[in-house]
C-alpha cells in the first residue's frame, strides 16, 4: 500500500478529482496553502496499491499544468513584519508536487 500526496494548483483540482473518479481511484481533497506564496492550493491524499502508482502519477501529470505567476509574497512564516519589504517575483508553479510514501498499515472500520 502506498500513499500519494499531491499538492496541485486550485485551477487543476477539479480536473484531477474528476479524472481520479473516472478511473475509480479513491482520494481525499484538502484545502491547503503554499508556504512561499501563501496562495491557496489543493492537497490530494490518494491511498492505493503499489501496482497502481504509475497510473496515478500519469493521471496527476496529465491533469495538472505548470503556470507562471507574478506575485508579491506576504511576509515569510515567522519573520518580523517591520523588516520585510515585499517585492513582485515571478515564479513557475506546479504542475504538481508529489510525494509517494509507504503505508505501514491500512484499516477501514
Ligand atoms: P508555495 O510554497 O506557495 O510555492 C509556490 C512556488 O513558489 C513554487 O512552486 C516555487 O516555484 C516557488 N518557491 C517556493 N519556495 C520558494 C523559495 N524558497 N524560493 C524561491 N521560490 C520558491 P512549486 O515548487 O511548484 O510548489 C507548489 C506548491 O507545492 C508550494 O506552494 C507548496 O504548497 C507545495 N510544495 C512544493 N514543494 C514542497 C515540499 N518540498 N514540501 C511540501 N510542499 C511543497
Amino acid at each position: 500500500m502506498k500513499m500519494i500526496i499531491a499538492v496541485v494548483q486550485d485551477k487543476d483540482s477539479p480536473r484531477l478529482a474528476q479524472n481520479l473518479v473516472k478511473e475509480g481511484i479513491r482520494a481525499t481533497k484538502m484545502a491547503s496553502t503554499g508556504g512561499f506564496l501563501h496562495a491557496g492550493n489543493t492537497t490530494f491524499m490518494i491511498g492505493t496499491t503499489e501496482d497502481k502508482v504509475p497510473q496515478v502519477l500519469d493521471l496527476i501529470q496529465s491533469s495538472c499544468r505548470s503556470r507562471e505567476q507574478v506575485v508579491t509574497p506576504m511576509s515569510p512564516m515567522g519573520s518580523q513584519l517591520e523588516s520585510y519589504v515585499p517585492y513582485p517575483v515571478s515564479v513557475q508553479v506546479g504542475g504538481a508536487t508529489v510525494f509517494v510514501i509507504d503505508v505501514e498499515q491500512f484499516e477501514q472500520f
